[in-house]
């Protein structure tokens, strides 16, 4: 992992991927075959791109049951702790509907409703994790969705990984499909045979899942589009530089593209951070993808002053910041842009990603200057509400008027107007 100074010319904003124009097209027309076609189109795609031939694409009971039964008990409970925890966190967000009377009887306010049905992607192969299975489907129960729907691809054995189907049994949630790809995206946005349309999407996924989420966005609403995972942690030399590497390490061995930065004014921690960091790469099962990251996208900041260190945060906008200071809680006023802030020595990054209760969905890719982690707001929305008294319509119906007919909207004036006859007589 490289040590380099503020002062170096490095870029620390990273872009999202936007796909070739070849993969978008490909996507536009799963897209289109999928409308056209439904679980025609669906079954083909599952046979050419995850290599199963499927009649049936929804999971059994018997597959949960069998999901069930394949994991011990011991792990089932550690699963259940985790998602009560992350229910009460969400359970906190929770907005509620607010109405308004003025002193002159008019009655304005805001009506909360949950969106009618939301579609989970969960990602396949190394990155099927029963955790993101919680972080995105809790958020949509607390908020009171309805109808749920989960889909994740087959394997070649036409199975979904234990854990996944277990995590979605816990909650409930029974409507699960075996598809991936854009042709679940497409099922999810516009329904097929088999799967009934859905309002939102959320879930990471590969670049075609991403291209999909954006191609259907407008026709439903889409979470994000996540990025690798990153991490910055920002520490002064009262940080243990063992534990700073490995949690460096924990998002590296996300993704060959994930990023990990340690920004400090401590040389002593830098030099101690790079050495541990090549330590503990050596036998870490995912060293490979670990080692890439680091080595692509890692690196050590080192700052001239503390308030260059803060800044130097800010800009990245990380999605993971973990501080480790003397008193981290000191920092948090100047922290302006992060998706998940993780104050002193004891909050690990792992503790967010599986068990504290806060999302681990969280904007990435410098987009925590605009967004906020996936939460129950996500998936509810507001209408606004208007009843209008008498008074109030006597008072102003001659300054709506006015300003209807600056615009040149006659009949809009005129709908108010003729409220006046009313006590004309
Ligand atoms: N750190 C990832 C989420 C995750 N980690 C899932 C382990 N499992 C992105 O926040
Ligand atoms: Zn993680």
């Amino acid at each position: 992992m490289k040590i380099i100074r503020k002062s170096d010319p490095v870029n620390l904003r990273r872009t999202v991927d936007q796909g070739t124009v070849e993969q978008r097209k490909i996507v536009q027309s799963i897209i289109q075959d999928v409308k056209e076609n439904g679980d025609q189109a669906v079954l083909s795609y599952t046979e050419r791109f995850d290599g199963v031939k499927l009649v049936d694409y929804k999971v059994t009971s018997e597959e949960f049951e069998e999901a069930y039964d394949s994991l011990d008990g011991e792990y089932v409970q550690i699963l259940k702790e985790a998602a009560d925890n992350i229910r009460a966190f969400h359970e906190k967000q929770s907005t509620k509907s607010w109405f308004d009377t003025q002193s002159n009887g008019t009655i304005l306010g805001q009506k909360i409703t949950p969106i009618d049905a939301a579609g989970v992607y969960v990602p396949g192969g190394t990155a099927a994790y029963p955790s993101s299975v919680f972080m995105n489907i809790i958020p949509a129960q607390v908020a009171g969705v309805e109808r749920i729907v989960m889909v994740t691809p087959p394997g070649k054995d036409g199975k979904v990984p234990a854990g996944v189907l277990l995590s979605a049994h816990i909650l409930g949630v029974e409507d699960v499909y075996k598809v991936g790809g854009a042709q679940a995206v497409a099922a999810l946005a516009y329904g097929t045979e088999s799967i009934q349309a859905v309002d939102k999407i959320t879930g990471p996924g590969n670049v075609f899942v991403a291209l999909a989420k954006r191609e259907v966005f407008g026709d439903v609403d889409i979470d994000m589009i996540a990025g690798p995972s990153e991490i910055a942690v920002l520490a002064d030399d009262t940080a243990e530089a063992a534990e700073v590497a490995g949690d460096l390490l924990s998002q590296a061995e996300h993704d060959a593209r994930s990023s990990s930065v340690l920004v400090t004014t401590s040389s002593s921690l830098a030099e101690q951070v790079q050495s541990e960091v090549e330590k503990q790469l050596a036998d870490l099962p995912r060293e490979e993808i670990a080692r890439k990251s680091v080595e692509d996208y890692g690196m050590i900041i080192l700052c001239e002053t503390w308030d260059e260190a803060v800044d130097t945060i800010n800009e990245i906008a990380p999605e993971h910041l973990e501080i480790i200071t003397e008193d981290p809680f000191q920092e948090l006023g100047k922290i302006k842009h992060a998706g998940a802030i993780f104050l002193g020595p004891y909050s690990s990054e792992p503790v967010g990603d599986y068990f504290a209760g806060p999302n681990h969905v969280l904007p990435t890719n410098g987009t925590a200057r605009f967004s906020s982690p996936l939460n129950v707001d996500d998936f509810v929305k507001k209408s606004s509400v208007i009843s209008y008294s008498a008074q109030a319509m006597k008072e102003n119906a001659d300054k709506i008027a006015r300003f209807a007919r600056l615009e040149g909207l006659e009949a809009h004036a005129r709908a108010v107007e003729i409220r006046k006859e009313r006590w004309k007589s």
